[in-house]
Protein backbone atom coordinates (compact mmCIF):
# COMPACT_ATOMS: atom_id res chain seq x y z
CA UNK A 1 0.00 0.00 0.00
CA UNK A 2 2.88 2.26 0.54
CA UNK A 3 3.65 2.58 -3.13
CA UNK A 4 0.20 4.63 -3.91
CA UNK A 5 0.61 8.20 -4.26
CA UNK A 6 -1.35 10.88 -5.49
CA UNK A 7 -0.89 11.59 -9.09
CA UNK A 8 -1.44 15.20 -9.60
CA UNK A 9 -0.56 16.49 -5.56
CA UNK A 10 2.60 15.24 -5.72
CA UNK A 11 3.59 18.47 -4.05
CA UNK A 12 1.23 18.61 -1.58
CA UNK A 13 1.54 16.67 1.77
CA UNK A 14 -0.56 13.50 1.80
CA UNK A 15 -3.88 14.65 4.71
CA UNK A 16 -5.56 12.39 7.07
CA UNK A 17 -7.73 10.51 5.46
CA UNK A 18 -4.74 9.56 2.70
CA UNK A 19 -2.46 8.76 5.86
CA UNK A 20 -4.93 6.09 6.84
CA UNK A 21 -6.48 4.63 3.60
CA UNK A 22 -2.25 4.18 3.35
CA UNK A 23 -1.69 1.92 6.18
CA UNK A 24 -0.98 4.78 9.19
CA UNK A 25 -2.67 3.94 12.53
CA UNK A 26 -3.92 7.62 13.18
CA UNK A 27 -5.45 8.59 16.51
CA UNK A 28 -8.52 9.92 16.38
CA UNK A 29 -9.04 8.61 13.06
CA UNK A 30 -9.86 10.90 10.22
CA UNK A 31 -13.79 11.74 9.53
CA UNK A 32 -15.71 12.05 6.48
CA UNK A 33 -19.38 11.20 6.35
CA UNK A 34 -21.05 9.91 3.12
CA UNK A 35 -23.64 12.44 1.95
CA UNK A 36 -21.84 15.01 4.03
CA UNK A 37 -22.81 17.76 1.81
CA UNK A 38 -26.80 18.01 0.95
CA UNK A 39 -30.54 18.45 2.21
CA UNK A 40 -29.80 18.26 5.79
CA UNK A 41 -27.94 21.91 5.41
CA UNK A 42 -30.14 24.82 5.85
CA UNK A 43 -27.09 26.54 3.01
CA UNK A 44 -27.49 23.47 1.02
CA UNK A 45 -30.95 23.93 0.18
CA UNK A 46 -30.83 27.36 -0.31
CA UNK A 47 -28.41 27.54 -2.87
CA UNK A 48 -30.10 23.95 -4.45
CA UNK A 49 -33.49 26.51 -5.12
CA UNK A 50 -31.22 28.98 -6.79
CA UNK A 51 -29.73 26.58 -8.80
CA UNK A 52 -33.13 25.01 -10.06
CA UNK A 53 -32.76 21.39 -10.17
CA UNK A 54 -30.37 18.97 -8.45
CA UNK A 55 -29.11 17.80 -12.06
CA UNK A 56 -28.43 22.03 -12.72
CA UNK A 57 -26.23 22.09 -9.70
CA UNK A 58 -24.51 18.95 -10.53
CA UNK A 59 -23.42 20.64 -13.44
CA UNK A 60 -22.53 24.00 -12.75
CA UNK A 61 -18.99 23.99 -11.41
CA UNK A 62 -19.05 27.13 -8.79
CA UNK A 63 -22.10 25.97 -7.38
CA UNK A 64 -21.23 22.34 -6.93
CA UNK A 65 -17.79 23.63 -5.45
CA UNK A 66 -19.66 25.66 -3.36
CA UNK A 67 -21.51 23.01 -1.73
CA UNK A 68 -18.83 20.08 -1.76
CA UNK A 69 -17.18 23.39 0.66
CA UNK A 70 -20.02 23.73 3.29
CA UNK A 71 -19.64 20.74 4.87
CA UNK A 72 -15.69 21.58 5.37
CA UNK A 73 -16.38 24.88 6.16
CA UNK A 74 -18.64 23.78 9.36
CA UNK A 75 -17.34 20.80 10.55
CA UNK A 76 -13.45 20.57 9.31
CA UNK A 77 -14.12 17.01 7.71
CA UNK A 78 -10.40 15.34 7.06
CA UNK A 79 -11.68 14.80 3.63
CA UNK A 80 -14.25 16.63 0.98
CA UNK A 81 -16.52 14.24 -1.46
CA UNK A 82 -17.25 15.61 -4.80
CA UNK A 83 -20.35 17.08 -5.12
CA UNK A 84 -21.73 15.13 -8.23
CA UNK A 85 -24.41 11.40 -8.56
CA UNK A 86 -23.37 7.93 -9.31
CA UNK A 87 -26.26 8.74 -12.42
CA UNK A 88 -24.63 11.12 -14.25
CA UNK A 89 -22.64 7.95 -16.09
CA UNK A 90 -26.39 6.80 -17.64
CA UNK A 91 -26.89 10.59 -18.32
CA UNK A 92 -23.14 10.43 -20.58
CA UNK A 93 -24.16 7.69 -22.14
CA UNK A 94 -26.98 9.26 -23.60
CA UNK A 95 -30.15 7.81 -21.35
CA UNK A 96 -32.38 10.30 -20.45
CA UNK A 97 -32.03 11.20 -16.24
CA UNK A 98 -34.08 13.35 -14.61
CA UNK A 99 -35.06 14.04 -10.70
CA UNK A 100 -38.89 14.07 -9.98
CA UNK A 101 -39.14 16.62 -6.84
CA UNK A 102 -39.28 14.89 -4.02
CA UNK A 103 -39.04 11.42 -4.83
CA UNK A 104 -35.95 10.68 -6.52
CA UNK A 105 -33.96 9.93 -9.99
CA UNK A 106 -35.41 8.69 -13.26
CA UNK A 107 -34.44 7.02 -16.30
CA UNK A 108 -35.72 5.67 -19.14
CA UNK A 109 -35.44 2.38 -18.34
CA UNK A 110 -33.24 -0.13 -20.61
CA UNK A 111 -35.36 -2.17 -22.49
CA UNK A 112 -33.14 -5.07 -23.86
CA UNK A 113 -30.10 -5.46 -26.02
CA UNK A 114 -30.95 -3.25 -28.32
CA UNK A 115 -31.14 0.01 -25.99
CA UNK A 116 -27.70 -1.17 -24.38
CA UNK A 117 -26.23 -1.44 -28.10
CA UNK A 118 -27.14 1.77 -28.22
CA UNK A 119 -24.80 3.31 -25.33
CA UNK A 120 -22.36 5.84 -26.81
CA UNK A 121 -19.12 5.75 -24.42
CA UNK A 122 -17.67 8.33 -27.05
CA UNK A 123 -19.55 11.73 -25.46
CA UNK A 124 -18.88 10.83 -21.98
CA UNK A 125 -15.63 12.83 -21.00
CA UNK A 126 -17.03 16.11 -23.11
CA UNK A 127 -20.29 15.12 -21.60
CA UNK A 128 -18.60 15.39 -17.63
CA UNK A 129 -16.85 18.52 -18.35
CA UNK A 130 -17.71 20.35 -15.99
CA UNK A 131 -17.30 17.81 -13.21
CA UNK A 132 -13.83 17.99 -13.84
CA UNK A 133 -14.07 21.57 -13.41
CA UNK A 134 -15.65 21.14 -10.24
CA UNK A 135 -12.81 18.70 -9.39
CA UNK A 136 -10.18 21.50 -9.85
CA UNK A 137 -11.71 24.43 -8.49
CA UNK A 138 -11.94 22.36 -5.17
CA UNK A 139 -8.18 21.42 -5.16
CA UNK A 140 -6.99 25.13 -5.13
CA UNK A 141 -10.27 26.21 -2.99
CA UNK A 142 -10.16 23.13 -0.20
CA UNK A 143 -7.75 23.92 2.70
CA UNK A 144 -4.23 22.36 2.15
CA UNK A 145 -4.53 19.25 4.74
CA UNK A 146 -8.01 18.26 3.29
CA UNK A 147 -8.02 15.36 1.11
CA UNK A 148 -10.35 15.68 -1.80
CA UNK A 149 -12.85 12.23 -2.78
CA UNK A 150 -13.62 11.73 -6.33
CA UNK A 151 -15.88 8.96 -6.95
CA UNK A 152 -18.49 6.49 -8.91
CA UNK A 153 -21.23 4.36 -8.73
CA UNK A 154 -20.14 0.71 -9.17
CA UNK A 155 -21.44 -0.92 -12.69
CA UNK A 156 -23.75 -3.11 -10.80
CA UNK A 157 -25.50 -0.19 -9.00
CA UNK A 158 -25.73 2.28 -11.92
CA UNK A 159 -26.98 -1.01 -13.94
CA UNK A 160 -29.66 -1.34 -11.64
CA UNK A 161 -31.16 2.25 -11.85
CA UNK A 162 -30.28 2.23 -15.52
CA UNK A 163 -32.30 -1.15 -15.82
CA UNK A 164 -35.78 -0.21 -13.59
CA UNK A 165 -35.65 3.82 -14.55
CA UNK A 166 -35.49 4.01 -10.75
CA UNK A 167 -34.56 3.08 -7.45
CA UNK A 168 -37.05 -0.08 -6.06
CA UNK A 169 -37.00 -1.95 -2.47
CA UNK A 170 -34.74 -4.68 -3.89
CA UNK A 171 -33.95 -3.76 -7.19
CA UNK A 172 -35.57 -7.09 -8.87
CA UNK A 173 -35.72 -5.68 -12.30
CA UNK A 174 -32.07 -5.46 -12.67
CA UNK A 175 -31.72 -8.87 -11.05
CA UNK A 176 -34.38 -10.40 -13.22
CA UNK A 177 -32.78 -8.83 -16.66
CA UNK A 178 -29.25 -10.48 -15.31
CA UNK A 179 -30.52 -14.19 -14.84
CA UNK A 180 -32.94 -13.71 -18.01
CA UNK A 181 -30.48 -12.30 -20.16
CA UNK A 182 -26.32 -12.52 -18.86
CA UNK A 183 -25.26 -11.94 -22.28
CA UNK A 184 -26.95 -8.52 -22.74
CA UNK A 185 -26.15 -7.83 -19.07
CA UNK A 186 -22.24 -8.45 -19.72
CA UNK A 187 -22.50 -5.94 -22.06
CA UNK A 188 -23.67 -3.34 -20.21
CA UNK A 189 -21.20 -3.89 -17.35
CA UNK A 190 -18.74 -4.05 -20.09
CA UNK A 191 -20.13 -0.56 -21.15
CA UNK A 192 -20.32 0.53 -17.32
CA UNK A 193 -16.40 -0.51 -16.70
CA UNK A 194 -15.03 1.08 -19.61
CA UNK A 195 -16.87 4.83 -18.92
CA UNK A 196 -16.65 5.00 -15.58
CA UNK A 197 -12.81 4.13 -15.58
CA UNK A 198 -12.08 7.43 -18.45
CA UNK A 199 -14.82 9.31 -15.47
CA UNK A 200 -12.56 8.32 -12.76
CA UNK A 201 -8.97 8.76 -14.34
CA UNK A 202 -10.40 12.70 -15.14
CA UNK A 203 -11.46 12.85 -11.74
CA UNK A 204 -7.79 12.37 -10.80
CA UNK A 205 -6.04 14.13 -13.33
CA UNK A 206 -8.35 17.04 -12.53
CA UNK A 207 -6.83 16.85 -8.70
CA UNK A 208 -8.93 13.58 -6.86
CA UNK A 209 -6.97 11.91 -4.23
CA UNK A 210 -8.90 8.93 -3.54
CA UNK A 211 -11.33 7.25 -5.01
CA UNK A 212 -14.75 5.71 -3.95
CA UNK A 213 -16.94 3.02 -5.64
CA UNK A 214 -20.53 3.11 -4.49
CA UNK A 215 -21.83 -0.88 -4.51
CA UNK A 216 -25.11 0.28 -2.88
CA UNK A 217 -27.34 -2.75 -4.25
CA UNK A 218 -24.54 -5.07 -3.53
CA UNK A 219 -26.37 -6.66 -1.02
CA UNK A 220 -29.24 -7.83 -3.01
CA UNK A 221 -27.17 -10.51 -5.27
CA UNK A 222 -26.66 -14.61 -3.94
CA UNK A 223 -23.18 -15.19 -3.68
CA UNK A 224 -22.42 -16.28 -7.41
CA UNK A 225 -23.87 -13.03 -8.55
CA UNK A 226 -22.73 -11.22 -6.31
CA UNK A 227 -19.16 -12.79 -7.56
CA UNK A 228 -20.11 -12.13 -11.29
CA UNK A 229 -21.80 -8.90 -11.17
CA UNK A 230 -20.08 -6.92 -7.64
CA UNK A 231 -16.86 -8.77 -7.81
CA UNK A 232 -16.12 -9.19 -10.88
CA UNK A 233 -16.68 -5.28 -13.04
CA UNK A 234 -15.16 -3.66 -9.65
CA UNK A 235 -12.17 -5.96 -10.50
CA UNK A 236 -12.34 -4.99 -14.15
CA UNK A 237 -12.47 -1.54 -13.12
CA UNK A 238 -9.81 -1.07 -10.62
CA UNK A 239 -7.07 -2.98 -13.27
CA UNK A 240 -8.31 -0.49 -16.02
CA UNK A 241 -8.08 2.48 -13.52
CA UNK A 242 -4.92 1.20 -12.59
CA UNK A 243 -3.28 0.43 -16.69
CA UNK A 244 -4.82 4.62 -17.14
CA UNK A 245 -2.04 4.89 -14.55
CA UNK A 246 -4.26 6.27 -11.66
CA UNK A 247 -2.31 5.04 -8.46
CA UNK A 248 -4.51 6.93 -5.67
CA UNK A 249 -6.26 4.31 -2.87
CA UNK A 250 -9.67 3.36 -3.76
CA UNK A 251 -11.84 2.82 -1.51
CA UNK A 252 -14.84 0.04 -2.17
CA UNK A 253 -18.31 0.07 -0.58
CA UNK A 254 -20.10 -3.23 -1.86
CA UNK A 255 -23.56 -2.69 0.94
CA UNK A 256 -24.71 -5.01 2.66
CA UNK A 257 -22.42 -7.32 1.37
CA UNK A 258 -21.69 -9.21 4.29
CA UNK A 259 -19.71 -12.73 5.07
CA UNK A 260 -19.02 -12.28 1.10
CA UNK A 261 -16.76 -9.21 2.17
CA UNK A 262 -13.39 -10.27 2.86
CA UNK A 263 -14.28 -12.53 -0.58
CA UNK A 264 -14.74 -8.81 -2.48
CA UNK A 265 -11.59 -7.80 -0.79
CA UNK A 266 -9.04 -10.80 -2.11
CA UNK A 267 -10.37 -9.94 -5.05
CA UNK A 268 -11.66 -7.09 -6.51
CA UNK A 269 -8.13 -5.34 -5.87
CA UNK A 270 -9.39 -2.14 -3.92
CA UNK A 271 -6.90 -0.41 -1.19
CA UNK A 272 -9.88 0.06 1.17
CA UNK A 273 -13.83 -1.05 2.23
CA UNK A 274 -16.76 0.78 3.79
CA UNK A 275 -18.85 -0.98 6.01
CA UNK A 276 -22.72 -0.69 6.57
CA UNK A 277 -23.95 -0.78 9.86
CA UNK A 278 -25.41 -4.17 10.08
CA UNK A 279 -21.62 -5.74 9.93
CA UNK A 280 -20.99 -6.69 13.30
CA UNK A 281 -17.70 -4.92 14.36
CA UNK A 282 -16.54 -7.94 16.19
CA UNK A 283 -16.74 -10.21 12.77
CA UNK A 284 -15.12 -7.39 11.10
CA UNK A 285 -11.94 -6.64 12.96
CA UNK A 286 -11.08 -10.18 12.80
CA UNK A 287 -12.08 -10.85 9.24
CA UNK A 288 -12.11 -7.65 7.35
CA UNK A 289 -9.38 -5.20 9.54
CA UNK A 290 -6.74 -8.02 9.57
CA UNK A 291 -6.84 -7.57 5.56
CA UNK A 292 -7.11 -3.98 4.78
CA UNK A 293 -8.38 -0.69 5.98
CA UNK A 294 -11.87 -0.61 6.99
CA UNK A 295 -14.40 2.77 6.85
CA UNK A 296 -17.27 3.24 9.13
CA UNK A 297 -19.81 2.18 10.17
CA UNK A 298 -22.27 4.35 12.42
CA UNK A 299 -26.24 3.97 11.60
CA UNK A 300 -26.99 6.82 10.16
CA UNK A 301 -30.39 6.86 12.09
CA UNK A 302 -28.25 6.79 15.79
CA UNK A 303 -26.87 10.19 13.62
CA UNK A 304 -30.37 11.54 13.72
CA UNK A 305 -31.33 10.93 17.36
CA UNK A 306 -27.93 11.73 18.58
CA UNK A 307 -27.35 11.80 22.32
CA UNK A 308 -26.18 8.91 24.65
CA UNK A 309 -27.05 6.06 22.06
CA UNK A 310 -24.99 7.98 19.59
CA UNK A 311 -22.19 8.35 22.14
CA UNK A 312 -21.92 4.92 22.67
CA UNK A 313 -22.09 3.73 19.26
CA UNK A 314 -19.17 5.99 18.26
CA UNK A 315 -17.01 4.37 21.09
CA UNK A 316 -17.71 1.14 20.54
CA UNK A 317 -16.58 1.65 16.91
CA UNK A 318 -13.41 3.57 17.75
CA UNK A 319 -12.71 0.99 20.32
CA UNK A 320 -12.92 -2.38 17.87
CA UNK A 321 -10.83 -0.01 15.93
CA UNK A 322 -8.31 1.04 17.86
CA UNK A 323 -4.61 0.05 17.06
CA UNK A 324 -5.60 -0.33 13.13
CA UNK A 325 -5.79 1.68 10.17
CA UNK A 326 -9.01 3.08 9.86
CA UNK A 327 -11.44 5.89 8.92
CA UNK A 328 -14.96 6.88 10.84
CA UNK A 329 -17.92 7.23 8.61
CA UNK A 330 -21.80 6.52 8.85
CA UNK A 331 -22.60 2.99 7.44
CA UNK A 332 -24.76 4.66 4.59
CA UNK A 333 -25.52 8.51 3.81
CA UNK A 334 -26.47 10.75 5.88
CA UNK A 335 -30.72 11.30 5.52
CA UNK A 336 -31.70 14.53 5.48
CA UNK A 337 -33.80 14.77 8.11
CA UNK A 338 -30.42 14.80 10.26
CA UNK A 339 -30.24 17.30 13.12
CA UNK A 340 -26.94 19.85 11.90
CA UNK A 341 -25.77 19.86 15.49
CA UNK A 342 -25.70 16.59 15.54
CA UNK A 343 -23.04 16.36 13.24
CA UNK A 344 -20.74 18.66 15.17
CA UNK A 345 -21.30 16.47 18.42
CA UNK A 346 -20.05 13.82 15.98
CA UNK A 347 -17.34 15.25 15.12
CA UNK A 348 -16.40 16.20 18.97
CA UNK A 349 -16.75 12.69 20.01
CA UNK A 350 -14.49 10.86 17.34
CA UNK A 351 -11.83 13.94 17.78
CA UNK A 352 -12.24 13.35 21.27
CA UNK A 353 -12.57 17.37 22.07
O1 LIG B 1 -31.10 17.89 -3.50
C1 LIG B 1 -31.71 16.85 -3.75
O2 LIG B 1 -32.92 16.72 -3.65
C2 LIG B 1 -30.97 15.67 -4.25
C3 LIG B 1 -30.53 14.68 -3.22
C4 LIG B 1 -29.23 14.09 -3.73
C5 LIG B 1 -27.94 14.46 -3.35
C6 LIG B 1 -27.55 15.52 -2.35
C7 LIG B 1 -29.11 13.08 -4.72
C8 LIG B 1 -30.21 12.46 -5.47
N1 LIG B 1 -27.77 12.85 -4.94
C9 LIG B 1 -27.03 13.67 -4.12
C10 LIG B 1 -25.56 13.78 -4.11
C11 LIG B 1 -24.77 12.55 -4.04
N2 LIG B 1 -25.17 11.31 -4.45
C12 LIG B 1 -23.43 12.46 -3.59
C13 LIG B 1 -22.64 13.72 -3.23
C14 LIG B 1 -21.54 13.75 -2.35
C15 LIG B 1 -21.79 13.55 -0.87
O3 LIG B 1 -21.73 12.37 -0.43
O4 LIG B 1 -21.95 14.54 -0.16
C16 LIG B 1 -23.06 11.12 -3.68
C17 LIG B 1 -21.76 10.47 -3.27
C18 LIG B 1 -24.16 10.40 -4.22
C19 LIG B 1 -24.15 8.96 -4.51
C20 LIG B 1 -25.41 8.26 -4.87
N3 LIG B 1 -26.47 8.70 -5.64
C21 LIG B 1 -25.68 6.92 -4.53
C22 LIG B 1 -24.72 6.01 -3.79
C23 LIG B 1 -24.72 6.27 -2.34
C24 LIG B 1 -25.99 5.99 -1.60
O5 LIG B 1 -26.48 6.90 -0.94
O6 LIG B 1 -26.46 4.83 -1.65
C25 LIG B 1 -26.94 6.58 -5.06
C26 LIG B 1 -27.66 5.25 -4.93
C27 LIG B 1 -27.42 7.72 -5.77
C28 LIG B 1 -28.68 7.81 -6.55
C29 LIG B 1 -29.51 8.89 -5.99
N4 LIG B 1 -29.30 10.21 -6.23
C30 LIG B 1 -30.19 10.96 -5.51
C31 LIG B 1 -31.02 10.06 -4.78
C32 LIG B 1 -32.14 10.48 -3.89
C33 LIG B 1 -30.58 8.76 -5.07
C34 LIG B 1 -31.10 7.44 -4.49
C35 LIG B 1 -32.34 7.06 -5.23
C36 LIG B 1 -33.00 5.75 -4.83
O7 LIG B 1 -32.33 4.72 -4.64
O8 LIG B 1 -34.23 5.77 -4.77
Amino acid sequence: MSALQSDQTASRPDGRLLKALKGECLSPPPIWLMRQAGRYLPEYRELRAKAGGFLDLCYAPQMAAEVTLQPIRRYGFDAAILFADILLIPQALGQKLWFETGEGPRLDPLEGGAAIAALDIGNVEAHLAPVFETVDRLRTALPGETDLIGFAGSPWTVATYMIAGRGTPDQAPARLFAYRDPVAFQALMDVLVEATAIYLAAQVKAGADVLQLFDTWAGVLPEAEFARWSIAPTKALVARLRALGVRVPIIGFPKGAGALLPRYVAETGVDAVGLDPSTPLSWAVPHVADKTVCQGNLDPLLLVAGGDGMVRAVDAILEAFDGRPFVFNLGHGIVPQTPPEHVGQLVKRVRGE
